[in-house]
């Protein structure tokens, strides 16, 4: 027996409940973070904008300044990634995806489970390199750092306006490269204001340490507000 016309298409509505399913797991997440007083913060880029060697250095100037992190990172395949951030001797784990495109907050779920997260006080989540899957996806974070490379040019945001208009803040990296590659920092300021208004643009080289101690200052008035 029919029941009738169907008001939204099949495929529509199979994503509307994967993403209502995700964001139920994300919110029992973020309740969680929080009652361990753990501060996290999701890292969303394009492959190779400088993610891995920025949390390695964040995770670094963290542990000298006796704060305690952890690193979750996300990639279809490898643990390379994983193996260069626990140089840092941060708890840290791997999450291979297979062929998924972005992290879903079952999968946070799963990689933290054996952890106790009242000893520590950061967690970061490196996400699969991509600026389009991992948009829709809460994962239980309290801030979505979204990176931006020097030699990627200064159009990124308005050529994926999802993936900064769900951030809360832009980390322009490499800057040790800009002149190399005639990188325009207004024109990259404007397009980030274009499409998220007022969000906070931060700019680094993780390998000269440039602009860090700017960025652990913005970290820690975020952690506390
Ligand atoms: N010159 C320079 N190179 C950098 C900097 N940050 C990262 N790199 C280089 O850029 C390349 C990619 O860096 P990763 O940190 O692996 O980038 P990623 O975003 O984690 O890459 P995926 O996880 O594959 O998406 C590496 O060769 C790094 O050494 C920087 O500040 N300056
Ligand atoms: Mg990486």
């Amino acid at each position: 027996m029919s029941s009738g016309p169907r008001t939204v298409p099949r495929i529509v509505e199979v994503r509307q409940n994967v993403l209502k399913h995700n964001d139920e797991i994300a919110r029992g997440l973020r309740e969680r973070f929080h009652k361990a007083g753990v501060f996290v913060v999701s890292l969303v880029s394009s492959p190779g904008s400088g993610k891995t060697m920025f949390l390695e250095k964040t995770l670094e100037l963290l542990k000298q300044r006796n704060y305690r992190p952890a690193a979750l990172v996300g990639d279809l395949a490898t643990d390379n990634d994983a193996a260069r951030l626990a140089r840092s001797q941060a708890p840290v784990k791997q999450i291979t995806t297979g062929t998924l495109c972005h992290l879903e907050a079952a999968m946070v779920r799963n990689a933290v489970d054996e952890w106790n997260l009242e000893e520590l006080d950061f967690l970061f989540i490196e996400n699969v390199g991509n600026l389009v899957c991992p948009s829709s996806y809460d994962l239980g974070e309290d801030l979505r750092l979204v990176l931006l490379s020097v030699t990627e040019g200064e159009d990124k945001p308005l050529k994926y306006p999802t993936i900064f208009n769900s951030s809360d803040v832009a980390v322009v990296t490499k800057l040790d490269l800009a002149d190399a590659v005639e990188f325009d920092q207004a024109a990259a300021n404007a397009n980030v204001e274009r499409v998220r208004p007022g969000m906070p643009v931060i700019r680094v080289s993780a390998k000269t340490g440039r602009g860090m101690d700017e960025w652990m200052d913005f970290l820690k008035t975020a952690s506390k507000s």
